[in-house]
């Protein structure tokens, strides 16, 4: 068997998790404005508790790997109603790297050595056109 490695150490290939931005909106538009937030929502399962999650270790944006983060709520709440606290975590659209026409953003996060991965819907708006939900 072959094994892959990346950086020194054997690749292990990111735990995937469920994100959601603009908890709330189904199809996530956002203006592409360089000053604005994207809030993405890190949500629980039986697995992950994202309050585990490093703040400073996410990266979001077209590729996943842009270091936009911003902050996290201090206070978790159950975004998708399963019962289970979730975490709202800010996110710099400038520093993204998505444009207007990008349909998808990816999440990138450390819980200890385990790299988590996460990707939702986005839809990438002109700056004068303000979104409906
Ligand atoms: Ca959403
Ligand atoms: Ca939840």
């Amino acid at each position: 068997m072959t094994e892959l490695w990346v950086d020194g150490a054997p690749y292990v290939p990111p735990t995937p998790v469920e994100i959601d931005v603009k908890p709330g909106s189904k199809m996530n538009p956002v203006v592409g404005r360089p000053e604005g937030v994207v809030k993405v929502a890190l949500l629980s399962s039986p697995t992950f508790d994202p309050l585990t999650v490093d703040g400073y270790t996410l990266t979001f944006g077209k590729t996943g790997k842009e270091s936009s983060f911003l902050r996290c709520d201090a206070f978790p709440a159950d975004f998708n109603r399963d019962g289970l606290d979730d975490l709202l975590c800010e996110f710099s659209f400038g520093a993204t790297g998505l444009a207007v026409g990008d349909t998808s953003a990816k999440l990138f996060g450390k819980v200890g050595t385990t790299t988590i991965a996460g990707t939702d819907v986005i839809d990438v708006r002109p700056m004068d056109d303000e979104p409906g939900e």
